[in-house]
């Protein structure tokens, strides 16, 4: 997910641009509003931390744009590309660390585990939302 302030700034390509170069397929992908209920759901592990409120008041405040990136390890290949959550420590390369400074402004969202990619793909997306087609150069990205 590309959050509010990714979308407000304009890093939604970027942040598509470098998913595909690396060869993952995009599946699923809308802007959104999302509503407060999902918004919660999403990040219900954080309950009842101190950044949980202005997180979900943020996440609210503006669109984001949702995607599901299907590949080879998806999630911790994505979660490498991202970088730290912090993103003053996050390795220049990754998203963080090439495009933002404070945690509370760290531009994307990516599901921890194949667990929570099942979990938040189900919460945000329908079934018929997710396409499945071949990428043209599937047969040169895997041995
Ligand atoms: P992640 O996004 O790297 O998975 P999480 O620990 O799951 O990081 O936290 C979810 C989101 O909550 C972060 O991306 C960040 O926007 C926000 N957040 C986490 N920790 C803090 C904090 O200490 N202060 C402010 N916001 C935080
Ligand atoms: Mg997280």
């Amino acid at each position: 997910m590309v959050k509010p302030d990714g979308v407000a700034r304009g890093l939604v390509g970027e942040v598509v641009r470098r998913f595909e170069r690396k060869g993952l397929k995009l599946v699923a992908a809308k802007l959104e509003k999302v509503p407060e209920k999902r918004v919660l759901e999403q990040y219900r592990e954080h309950i009842g931390k101190p950044f949980f409120p202005s997180l979900c008041h943020f996440i609210e405040s503006g669109p984001c744009f949702l995607m599901v990136w299907e590949g080879r390890d998806a999630v911790s290949v994505v979660r490498r590309m991202i970088g730290s959550t912090n993103p003053a420590e996050a390795a220049a390369g990754t998203l963080r660390g090439d495009l933002a400074l404070d945690t509370g402004r760290n531009v994307v969202h990516a599901s921890d585990s194949p667990a929570s990619a099942a979990r938040e793909i189900s919460l945000h997306f329908s079934p018929e939302e997710i396409v499945a087609y071949k990428r043209v150069d599937e047969p040169s990205l895997y041995e």
